[in-house]
């Protein structure tokens, strides 16, 4: 990795920016409540960074259960619903995890590039919610896609809307499925978290502001 050659950062948003992956799991522990389906702590950590339809298939495949496509759309939404209901009550600037404020004004002092690259199809919501939204120059999340990562996907469009080769982005990321996106756009993968044990990540982060020493 060259530093010199870096021009964008572009950060996942739940489990790097901030800790909503608590209020998925509350809403899929409440889903799972009503409908007596198996789900644990260990089912969860399988949903990080996954799209919300893959996370329904991931819990259901656990339980060894199918359902009709009405069921599945049915059960999404009620999802949904929970979830934004939480965010609305609960989320708020204490949601943001250590160093976020302080490393994305840094990078901005020094002219890089940053964008989003989520999965959410809420995460717009969420920037705005914890006055984050205007300091990323792109978003690109779970509306804009197609396929949810590890296709790299999302991060392809962060890069393509930031006018940067992919070969000079840093891409930050919490989850397994992140890490391979990255690697699969053909950039320069950050992990921190669970992402850290990815024999793919590029640099391990103990924590965001890290991010300072390798750019
Ligand atoms: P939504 P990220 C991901 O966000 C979450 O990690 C994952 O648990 C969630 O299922 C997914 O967003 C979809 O979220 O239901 O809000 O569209 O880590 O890619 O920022
Ligand atoms: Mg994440």
């Amino acid at each position: 990795m060259n530093k010199k050659n870096i021009e964008a950062i572009i950060f996942d948003l739940d489990g790097v920016i901030i800790s909503t992956d608590e209020y998925h799991y509350l809403a899929w522990k409440k889903i799972a409540i009503a409908y007596k389906l198996n789900f644990n702590r260990s089912i969860n950590e399988k949903l990080r960074g996954v799209s919300r339809r893959e996370s329904l298939e991931i819990i259901l495949k656990e339980n060894q259960i199918q359902l009709s496509e009405a069921e599945i759309k049915h059960m999404l939404n009620e999802k949904n619903n929970f979830y934004i209901k939480m965010l609305e009550q609960y989320l708020s600037e204490a949601d943001l995890l250590p160093g976020v404020k302080e490393v994305l004004s840094k990078l901005k002092q020094l002219k890089y590039k940053i964008a989003i690259g989520s999965s959410s199809k809420n995460a717009k919501y969420i920037l705005k919610k914890t006055n984050l939204f205007d300091l990323f120059d792109v978003i690109s999340d779970g509306n804009n896609i197609k396929y949810s990562k590890p296709n790299p996907e999302v991060f392809n469009i962060a890069a393509k809307l930031l006018n940067v080769k992919n070969k000079y982005c840093v891409v930050i990321e919490d989850a397994q499925s992140g890490i391979e996106a990255a690697k699969n756009a053909g950039m320069i993968a950050f992990g921190i978290g669970d992402a850290q044990n990815n024999d793919k990540t590029d640099i391990k982060l103990n924590n965001l502001l890290e991010i300072l020493d390798y750019i």
